[in-house]
C-alpha cells in the first residue's frame, strides 16, 4: 500500500493534498496506521467496514456457497475457492459508497496496493469529473473470465425488464448498451472496465437505479454461487444507465496493475519524462482489451481523451 501511496502522491496528491480513506473488515494495526500515514501530507482516515456488509446475508445457503468455492478452485479459477474475495466483490459492489466516512463527498477514486503510475498526472482527475459532470472514469477495460459470471448477464436482463425506468433507452445514439453485447442483449461479451483503478461519482452509486440494481443481484446470490466482480457489476451497470458523455477513459493516466497496464502512446510525454511506461507494453493493443470497443461505442478517438496537450510543457 505504501509504495502505491507513493506513486500517487509523487505523480499527483502532493500537489492537491486530498484525503485517503482506508477501510477493512477488522481494525486496522498501529503499525498499518502510522507506516501509512508517514506517506502523505494529506488527511488519512481509517474506518471498518460494518459487519452486515462483510458477512453472509440470510438468504444465502452457506452450504451451497462452499460447493461453488470448492467446485470453482477444482477447475483453478483465479480466487475461485476465496470467500474473502467474495465478500470484498460485493463489498465494492453494493457496499463502500454508504461508509459514513465518504459522507459529503462527490467522488471516489480506488486505488488499490501494488498499483503503478508511470505518468505525471497534471491537473485534478476529480476537478474535470465534475466540470465534464462525469460519472465514471477508467484506465482499463478487458473481458472478464466467463466461468467467474455464468449467470450474471441473465440476471441483469430480468433486472432491466422490469426496472425499465432505471435504464437509458437503447435505442439511443449515445446508448453504451454496445459495449456490453455486440448481439443486441442475447449475450454479455465480457468487456468491463477494471475496477482496481477507477474514479467514480458517488451520487451515481447511491442512485436508486444502481442500488435496486445491487439489491436485484444481491439477492440472487451470486456473488456467493458464482464469484461475480465487482468490475462487471459497475461496467453493467454504467453501460445500462448511463450514455457515452457520463464515461471518461483516462488515457493520460499511465497505470499498472499485476500483468496489465494502460500506457499512452504520445511521443512527446516520453521525450520529456512526463510517463515511464512502454507504450508497446499497453494491453490497449492486446486482443483481450475493450478499449477499442469503448472507442467504437461512443465514437470517439484517443484524442478526445486527452485531458493535457503534449505543447502545454
Ligand atoms: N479489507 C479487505 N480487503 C481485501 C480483502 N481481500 C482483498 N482486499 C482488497 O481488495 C482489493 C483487491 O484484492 P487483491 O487481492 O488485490 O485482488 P487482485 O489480485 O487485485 O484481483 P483482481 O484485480 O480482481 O484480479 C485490494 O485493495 C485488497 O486490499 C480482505 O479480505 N479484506
Ligand atoms: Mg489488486
Amino acid at each position: 500500500m505504501r509504495s502505491s501511496m507513493q506513486y500517487l502522491e509523487d505523480r499527483f496528491n502532493h500537489k492537491y493534498n486530498y484525503p485517503w480513506i482506508f477501510l477493512n473488515e477488522e481494525p486496522f494495526t498501529d503499525e498499518f496506521i502510522q507506516m501509512t500515514r508517514a506517506m502523505t501530507k494529506a488527511d488519512c482516515h481509517y474506518g471498518l467496514v460494518p459487519k452486515e456488509h462483510w458477512s453472509y446475508p440470510s438468504w444465502i445457503n452457506q452450504t451451497r456457497a462452499q460447493e461453488c468455492r470448492l467446485n470453482m478452485a477444482a477447475k483453478d479459477i483465479v480466487y475461485g475457492g476465496s470467500e474473502s474475495y467474495r465478500h470484498m466483490c460485493r463489498y465494492q459492489s453494493g457496499f463502500f459508497f454508504l461508509h459514513p466516512l465518504l459522507d459529503g463527498l462527490d467522488y471516489y477514486w480506488r486505488v488499490e496496493p501494488g498499483v503503478k503510475f508511470s505518468c505525471d498526472i497534471d491537473y485534478d482527475p476529480f476537478k474535470l469529473m465534475k466540470e465534464r459532470d462525469l460519472k465514471y472514469g477508467f484506465t482499463l477495460a478487458l473481458e472478464e473470465l466467463r466461468e467467474t459470471i455464468p449467470t450474471l448477464w441473465q440476471t441483469t436482463v430480468e433486472f432491466a425488464k422490469s426496472h425499465p425506468e432505471f435504464i437509458y433507452p437503447r435505442t439511443r445514439p449515445d446508448s453504451l448498451f454496445r459495449f456490453v453485447t455486440q448481439d443486441n442483449g442475447i449475450s454479455y461479451n465480457l468487456c468491463h472496465f477494471w475496477s482496481n483503478f477507477e474514479i467514480g461519482s458517488l451520487e451515481f452509486v447511491r442512485s436508486k437505479g444502481y442500488m435496486a440494481y445491487f439489491d436485484y443481484l444481491d439477492k440472487k446470490g451470486g456473488f456467493f454461487y458464482e464469484r461475480w466482480g465487482d468490475a462487471p457489476v459497475h461496467s453493467i451497470a454504467a453501460s445500462l444507465m448511463l450514455s457515452r458523455n457520463d464515461i471518461h477513459w483516462f488515457y493520460d493516466i499511465g497505470y499498472k496493475h499485476d500483468g496489465f497496464e494502460h500506457c499512452p502512446t504520445e511521443p512527446h510525454w516520453l521525450t520529456y519524462g512526463k510517463c515511464y511506461c512502454d507504450p508497446g507494453s499497453s494491453f490497449d493493443h492486446n486482443a483481450g482489451s475493450c478499449t477499442n470497443r469503448f472507442l467504437e461505442v461512443t465514437k470517439k478517438t484517443v484524442h478526445d481523451f486527452i485531458v493535457t496537450q503534449p505543447d502545454s510543457f
